[in-house]
């Protein structure tokens, strides 16, 4: 079995030693896979060159269509196990170029405390020594942003804490339903991670010709099996965690990628075992350090505590929506009309979730808060957003849908005697990640919005 390694213990670390000395083993065959890949694009596609790899996620807009593209599977549950194949295809392609049969491809695993966030050396020089001649580094990418991850948008303890790969009208670890939604798992780290990247990253349509997709992408199904690791974590297809139908649908998936008369297929069967011949790696290290172990176990219980121990895709009836539509724009204050107020018993609401549904932009910012008040005059309280990764910028990817759990700050609005008469919200820029604040040419536009409460 093929081990996937830490990037952290093979790179050199020092930007004038990636210039000018040698470089590990495994990066070294990467590079000279990923520049053998991208020698081919030359001759026009082919399944075995670069930009048919970056074109299988995504094309742009001077990009034709063709059955074997533009196949990534987002805001979905089958966003994991897609790109796990994805993902083991790509790595033999790697192997076939670089002629290392043993290759597998490493991790960048940025959510370490210890992990300084910044792109490894060997994927931000543009140029390396080979055979003692300066040669352009297949593995550097133009336009990314110099600065390092911010640490919150490498988070990975609200993830990790889910208890359900799936939930109803939330975010289960690996999805939500209906199936159009993110599961935490994909808002973050992985969407914030691409964002923060920039350059190609910024979108699913360029986001494979960055090379050090494929390290964020080993990192995120990773994170997958570290999930599994857990203890109490709930598999889709464990006995009652989903309906029958979605599991029928997950154990039949099948996943195809390279030449459109003879494709290499996965099926669902191998994706879920890393044994299995047409994956056939492990990772390096699945084991969190103590401090995130502990801040993952504590969100877990404090998550199990307040759904009061009825979880389960089989209970959609523990949300009730309160809210009617409406049109909410970023920076624009709505409020938000109620029919008969929040119709709950006596017992005030746990928690509070805002969907957001056909949620538009052309050139959004990186992220967006969502500001919400009791009443018009009263104080704002904030919650995480969204990262807009995915939202504009693609042919066909332009309409997104978020769930944003907005239960922390259900007692300040309480306390105000908020009592279901009405939100107001407003969507906010990012403020840790983009100072520009309110432009309206960089607004998102959300075609619907409704809240939901759940009550013990
Ligand atoms: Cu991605």
């Amino acid at each position: 079995m093929r081990t996937r390694m830490d990037i952290e213990g093979l790179t050199v670390g020092d930007a004038d030693a990636a210039r000018t000395g040698p470089w590990h083993p495994v990066l070294d065959a990467y590079a000279r896979g990923v520049e053998a890949m991208k020698a081919r694009d030359d001759a026009g596609p082919q399944p075995d060159s670069w930009m048919w790899a970056a074109n299988t996620h995504g094309i742009d807009q001077f990009t034709q269509r063709r059955p074997a593209w533009a196949q990534c599977t987002h805001a979905s549950l089958f966003f994991l196990p897609w790109h796990r194949a994805y993902l083991a295809w790509f790595e033999q392609s790697i192997r076939d170029a670089a002629g290392e049969p043993d290759w597998a491809l490493p991790y960048w695993d940025y959510s370490q405390p210890s992990s300084p966030r910044t792109l490894p050396v060997e994927f931000a020089v543009e140029q390396r020594t080979v055979d003692g001649e300066l040669v352009d580094n297949p593995l550097f990418s133009p336009g990314r942003l110099a600065q390092p991850i911010p640490a919150e948008d490498a988070d990975v303890v609200e993830a990790l804490a889910q208890p359900h790969y799936l939930l109803d009208r939330e975010a289960g670890f690996g999805g939500a339903l209906p199936d159009q939604f993110f599961g935490t798992v994909e808002d973050r780290p992985h969407n914030y991670v691409h964002m923060a990247i920039g350059g190609f990253m910024r979108s699913p349509a360029t986001a494979g010709r960055d090379p050090i997709f494929w390290l964020h992408h080993a990192n995120i199904d990773r994170l997958w099996e570290v999930w599994l690791s857990l203890e109490g974590s709930v598999r889709l297809t464990d006995a009652g965690a989903a309906a029958p139908e979605v599991v029928s649908a997950w154990d039949s998936a099948t996943f195809w990628f390279g030449d459109e008369q003879g494709p290499r297929t996965y099926a669902m069967a191998a994706v879920e075992d890393l044994e299995h011949e047409s994956m056939d790696y492990g990772y390096e290290s699945i084991v969190l350090d103590d401090a995130t172990a502990d801040a993952v176990a504590e969100r877990r219980e404090q998550i199990l505590a307040a759904a009061g121990g009825g979880f389960g895709v089989d209970e959609a009836a523990r949300w009730q929506a309160v809210g009617a539509t409406f049109d909410l724009a970023s920076g624009e204050e709505r409020d938000i009309p109620f029919e008969g107020g929040l119709g709950l018993d006596a017992a005030p609401p746990t928690r509070l979730m805002l969907e957001l549904v056909g949620a538009t932009a052309h050139d959004p910012h990186p992220a967006y808060d969502v500001e919400i008040r009791s009443a018009p005059d009263a104080d704002a309280h904030v919650v995480r957003g969204f990262s807009t990764f995915g939202l504009a910028g693609t042919p066909d990817d332009e309409v997104r849908n978020y769930l944003v759990d907005a239960s922390a700050v259900l007692p300040a609005l309480l306390d105000e005697g908020w009592g279901g008469g009405a939100l107001t919200v407003r969507l906010l820029p990012a403020s840790s990640r983009d100072g520009e604040g309110g432009d309206d040419a960089r607004a998102v536009q959300v075609a619907q919005v409704t809240v939901y409460v759940q009550a013990p």
